[in-house]
């Protein structure tokens, strides 16, 4: 799917889509060292819009960053900014926002040496990341023969563009295979992640989530943890198998392009009764109202803007 918008936000100011461009010895480009965010921002029932929890996703912007030893040259303030900036030059009353921080051209090499540090934020409209049915209806996903990241191989509190090469590699092989997405397994065997979500399990009424051990830190997941808590679910951080997986009521991804995504289906097994439980439906519904700015106790996670 062709995405488009007329600006992005590159190095500190607004440049014409086209224009935004790389040389192709960007070091990035060959050794995958750079960080980056997806957010969302939604229309809100009184005719404004927001970005949904944009500091908290500044904020783990920078911490990526750190982790990879890359030194950010503008504020957090200023990267706040820039991302309602280049929504407003969008003119997009929602959308997606994705931040990239990238070591640019110069040196070659492994070592990045005094190559820039480059920032990029693009932002475009992005309906439901898994299909229009998938929201509604859940989706089928398979055990990825791929196994997600060790800890000290890839450094996996940080959104990092070289950790999404596993991502893809499992995404591709699940899609080719004919399922929606790919459920990766931690270095031990337990079930860690999608390749760009989070996942829950609900049994006995319990919601349980991997702990975030080797997992991303996501923030719908953390949302949705806190979301569940306040409506009285227990919620556990407790890793568990894949055979769990198979014989939950009810299990589903999260993520900022997944949103809540309900999984129906997991390597050919039912999950409860093949379509969205009643826990993802009630979840997914505080969720939508709170993105919308319906639930004035979340109003904290929300940053306004009017086109
Ligand atoms: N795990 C992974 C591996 C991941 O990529 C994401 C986000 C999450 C968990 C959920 O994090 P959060 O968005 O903070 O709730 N994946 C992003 C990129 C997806 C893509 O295809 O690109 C996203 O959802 O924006």
């Amino acid at each position: 799917m062709a995405i488009k918008a007329d600006k992005i936000w590159f190095d500190g100011k607004l440049v014409d889509w086209d224009e935004a461009n790389v040389h192709v010895l960007t070091h990035t480009l060959h050794y995958g060292l750079g960080a980056f965010e997806g957010i969302r921002a939604y229309k809100t029932s009184d005719g404004r819009s927001a970005v949904f929890r944009l500091k908290e996703h500044t904020r783990r912007l920078f911490d990526s960053a750190k982790i990879l030893g890359m030194e950010i040259p503008f504020t957090e303030e200023e990267i706040n900014n820039a991302i309602i900036e280049t929504l407003k030059a969008n003119k997009l009353e929602e959308g997606y926002i994705r931040p990239l921080v990238f070591v640019g051209a110069g040196a070659m090499g492994v070592h990045p040496g005094t190559n820039p540090i480059r920032v990029a934020i693009a932002t475009w409209p992005w309906g439901a990341y898994l299909g229009d049915d998938a929201l509604l209806k859940g989706i089928r996903v398979k055990t990825s023969t791929f196994t997600r990241h060790h800890v000290n191989i890839m450094m996996t509190k940080a959104k990092a563009c070289g950790n999404y090469v596993n991502s893809v590699l499992a995404k591709t092989e699940a899609v080719a295979d004919g399922y929606d997405e790919a459920v990766l397994l931690d270095t031990e065997g337990y079930v860690a992640e999608g390749s760009g979500e989070n996942i829950f399990i609900v049994r006995n009424g319990i919601i349980k989530t991997t702990p975030l051990t080797s997992i991303l830190a996501g923030l719908t997941r953390n949302s949705v943890i806190e979301l569940a808590r306040d409506l009285g679910y227990t919620v556990v951080e407790e890793r568990f198998t894949r055979d769990k997986l198979y014989i939950a009521e009810e299990a589903f991804f999260t993520g900022t392009a997944a949103e809540l995504t309900p999984i129906r289906e997991a390597d050919r097994r039912t999950i409860g009764e093949g379509q969205a439980g009643p826990v993802a439906r009630k979840l997914q519904e505080e969720f939508f109202k709170v993105v919308k700015g319906e639930n004035p106790k979340y109003e904290h996670w929300l940053d306004y803007y009017t086109i």
